[in-house]
């Protein structure tokens, strides 16, 4: 048969739509897998990424719905965001209008795949039936206070107006027009994340072994926990008058068993010391040079500034030591945040590395107070960060320095003058927007009522479609009608809350949605008994890039709905998998770099098939895939290969009964190979394999070579059939065609392995005189003792021909041994 991808790829396609044949069914008693790829943002165009990503788990859900499971493979886009407001800005079209013409683009670029996404639970997160029940989520969660309103800083550009994204700040300046933007606080709404740390954390270890360590660890690292202890310092003397005045300075530290090696206190830029010294700046000797200087670091965000070098300028004023009595100077540092602990630091530049450079750079004194276990001598001229014994440290000298930690601790509690705490760098997640293309917040201000969420009837709120995008302000704040509304709780004129959401929120839930059928979504977020049946997510199949926020805002949200009666589940995603890049050229494949293979060229060139052979033979899932075109043509090539000798197989509706007795040694080793593949299918397609495609790829290559070195037909047609079955996750268009012709065996149902076929029937003995290797033989498993050394004479005859033979030695299935003399 001649190979004709077009011809018969759409006919497939059609197929599979017209008969629903990748719909989940709506039989709960099924066993079920859920396989997700996240989501795509809909930018205009698939890339390889998007092909591989969908490759890999159509190719599972396929595997799966063959074995009889039913299968949950959703396909939806992660439709708000910036890059459309972007392109309403360059290209003045409507954010929406682009939004739905770029999915329509892509979908039909997808399905050109051949992908078995299930069509009826397709969403797009910004489709108002979706906005509607976020905005619900949105105020169950405010009523419960689980949100809250907050001052934050924000990016702010003075020339145009605008808030910024931290992508549109290009090394510290306006992406637009250039000027240097400054930290503006304003109100944001923020969602307590804060309040699940713990938990979030805790259940990272019934994760253990299904998704990677290294997942697990970026995790582990965000939500941060530590132990340690705060504790405040006295001023030398107050800061300001009256009721405002200050008088201590709070820190947190991991290490107070460093407490005397303190050699100066960092403030972050931000906070209220700093800036009541900065009230007065003269009096405390702060020139106006530095505090220029200060007001530079205040104006750039804490993102920006940890990527700078480390400054500091000195506030003239020090802090009194609570153990020694010795003066600590104050000084404010770009390195310290805000948000974490209290926003002051104790130095200690002797155990701490960047405390170290920061002392170097600024001449402080260095105080070792902890000496390596196994040395008598401190470290010098350098940090030493590690576990020891306490020096310099008067009544604690000599102490193991975590039980130092301890007593130190106890003593502050004792004194009250300090407490142990554990902080977590996890920050409650800030989920306003001053941007247009989102799901609006459904809040009103009221001036009577205060913050009053829009009445449940009212949702969804809606975005206006008649707005100016232009990149000064917030579009909703300018629309001249759409803010003004009626207070739910008192009937007044009223505003709505002119800020829309963070993104991460619409795909922090798009999973529990899928689960949900079409004919329920008007009336329900998540339809709690289809989200039982269906969740956890069996494999979550995405890239490394969202290790972190995505996974753990996706996390906590399956949480907080469980908490609201949405879903039983706790963890929403059972397995992860994480693919690696595309790459061409030893780099990832981008725009920028002029280095993309464009997905819809290698289907009109190659086909579909060829694509989805290529992308999964060139690499296992979880490692880097290089582009690279001679691949391509391989796989190419073998697809006309298992199209070629169609003719010769046998029509059939069951598998013929092959007895292996009477067959040639081609004959067998053909069905061995086959019937290995099939084995190999079986165990290629469970999360521990890793989904190593590429090998099972590489060994029904294998065995079609070897069916082709044989002319038995009944052979010829079990192999190829199976392999055809095998096949059909990965290139499912020619599998179709294929077995339509020939075979009449429903849907690929599963072939038991025939294990008759996987034994050897002959075996390799190494032969040795006096112990020396001297030869080999192949002879059958089931040959005697006589037949086996009359080979073995043959094989090695020339080094015992002239020689006695003393002894015969046959170990069976590995080798016979002559001693000779
Ligand atoms: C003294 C010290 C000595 C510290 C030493 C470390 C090593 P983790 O473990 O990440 O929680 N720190 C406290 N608040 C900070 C802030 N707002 N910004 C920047 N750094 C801050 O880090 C806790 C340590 O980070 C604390 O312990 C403190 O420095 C610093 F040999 O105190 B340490
Ligand atoms: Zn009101």
């Amino acid at each position: 048969m001649e190979y004709n991808p077009k011809a018969i790829e759409k006919k497939w396609q059609n197929f599979w739509e017209e008969s629903g044949a990748y719909e989940p069914k709506d039989d709960k008693n099924l066993p079920k897998k859920y396989i997700l790829s996240m989501f795509p943002y809909p930018s205009g165009n698939i890339h390889m990424g998007h092909v591989r990503n969908y490759c890999i788990s159509d190719c599972i859900a396929r595997k799966f719905r063959k074995e009889g499971y039913n299968v949950l493979h959703p396909i939806g886009w992660d439709a708000f965001g910036m890059p459309a407001e972007n392109a309403a800005i360059k290209h003045k079209t409507h954010p929406k209008a682009w939004t739905y013409s770029n999915i329509e683009n892509m979908k039909s670029q997808l399905y050109s795949l051949g992908f078995s996404f299930s069509k009826t639970r397709e969403l797009a997160t910004c489709d108002t039936i979706y906005s509607k029940w976020e905005q619900a989520f949105f105020i169950a969660m405010w009523e419960k206070g689980l949100i809250y309103r907050k001052k934050g800083f924000l990016n702010w550009c003075p020339n145009d107006q605008t808030v910024l994204a931290n992508e549109q700040v290009i090394e510290g300046k306006c992406w637009r027009c250039d000027t240097p933007v400054v930290q503006k606080e304003m109100y944001q709404y923020y969602i307590k994340i804060t309040d699940y740390a713990q938990e979030l954390l805790e259940d990272l270890e019934t994760l253990e072994g299904k998704w990677s360590n290294q997942v697990l660890t970026m995790q582990r690292n965000w939500i941060g926990k530590s132990e340690g202890l705060s504790f405040s310092f006295d001023l030398e003397r107050r800061i300001g008058e009256g009721d405002c005045a200050i008088s201590t300075l709070e820190v947190f530290t991991t290490r107070p068993d460093t407490i005397y090696g303190v050699s100066y206190c960092a403030l972050a830029p931000e906070h209220s010391l700093v800036k009541a010294i900065m009230q007065n700046a003269e009096l405390y000797g702060i020139s106006k040079e530095a505090a220029q200087q200060i007001q530079t670091m205040q104006n750039t965000s804490e993102r920006m500034r940890a990527q700078q070098e480390k400054i500091g300028i000195p506030l003239g004023i020090n802090v009194v030591h609570p153990l020694n009595g010795k003066k600590i100077p104050l000084w404010v540092a770009n390195f310290v945040l805000m948000g974490y602990g209290s926003g002051a630091v104790m130095s200690v530049p002797a155990h701490d590395e960047r405390d170290f450079d920061f002392a170097k750079k600024y001449h402080l004194p260095i105080l070792p107070v902890i000496k390596p276990k196994d040395s008598t001598d401190s470290v010098r001229d350098n940090f030493y960060a590690e576990g020891g014994v306490l020096i310099n440290s008067e009544e604690y000298n000599g102490l193991d320095n975590e039980d130092a930690k301890k007593k130190i601790i106890a003593f502050f509690e004792k004194s009250g003058k300090g407490k142990s705490v554990v902080n977590f760098k996890l920050r409650d997640w800030g989920i306003s927007r001053q941007r247009y293309w989102g799901t609006p917040i459904p809040l009103i201000h009221c001036e009577a009522c205060g913050i009053v969420p829009e009445s449940l009837e009212n949702l969804p709120v809606a975005l206006p479609e008649d707005v100016s995008i232009d990149g000064e302000g917030n579009p909703l704040d300018k629309h001249p009608s759409w803010k003004y509304c009626i207070c739910p709780k008192c009937g007044r004129e009223a505003t709505r809350e002119t800020d829309t959401l963070d993104t991460f929120v619409e795909s922090s839930w798009y999973f529990l949605r899928y689960t949900t059928p079409q004919n329920l979504r008007q009336n329900e977020a998540i339809s709690a008994k289809d989200a039982q049946y269906w969740m956890d997510v069996d494999e979550y199949i995405g890239g490394i890039e969202h290790a972190i926020l995505h996974l753990l805002y996706a996390r906590f949200f399956t949480k907080v709905l469980k908490n609201l009666g949405y879903t039983e589940s706790k963890e929403p995603f059972s397995h992860l998998l994480t693919q690696g890049m595309v790459t061409k050229d030893g780099a990832k494949m981008s725009k920028s770099k002029g280095n993309v293979v464009d997905p819809e060229e290698i289907i009109a060139q190659y086909g579909a098939d060829t694509a989805r052979l290529f992308t999964l033979f060139a690499a296992p899932p979880v490692r880097e895939l290089e582009w690279n075109d001679a691949a391509v043509e391989g796989s190419y090539r073998f697809i006309k290969r298992l199209c070629a000798k169609i003719e010769k197989t046998q029509k059939m509706t069951s598998l013929p009964k092959i007895t292996a007795e009477n067959l040639s040694e081609a004959e067998k080793y053909a069905r061995k190979k086959v019937y290995e593949t099939l084995k190999k299918s079986n165990e290629t397609f469970t999360h521990e394999s890793g989904y190593t495609f590429n090998t099972l790829i590489a060994s029904c290559m294998e065995a079609l070579n070897a069916l082709n070195e044989q002319d038995n037909t009944e052979v010829w047609s079990e192999g190829y059939f199976i392999l055809l079955n095998i096949l059909e996750p990965i290139i499912p268009h020619i599998c179709w065609e294929l077995s339509k012709e020939y075979f009449n065996l429903a849907n690929f149902a599963p072939i038991a392995v025939d294990t008759t076929a996987l034994k050897e029937d002959s075996i390799i003995m190494a032969i040795t005189v006096n112990g020396k290797r001297r030869g080999e033989i192949k002879v059958a498993v089931n040959a005697n003792n006589d037949e086996i050394l009359t080979l073995a004479k043959e094989a090695v005859s020339k080094w015992i021909a002239e020689a006695t033979i003393i002894k015969e030695i046959v170990v069976p299935n590995k080798l016979v041994n002559f001693v000779v003399k």
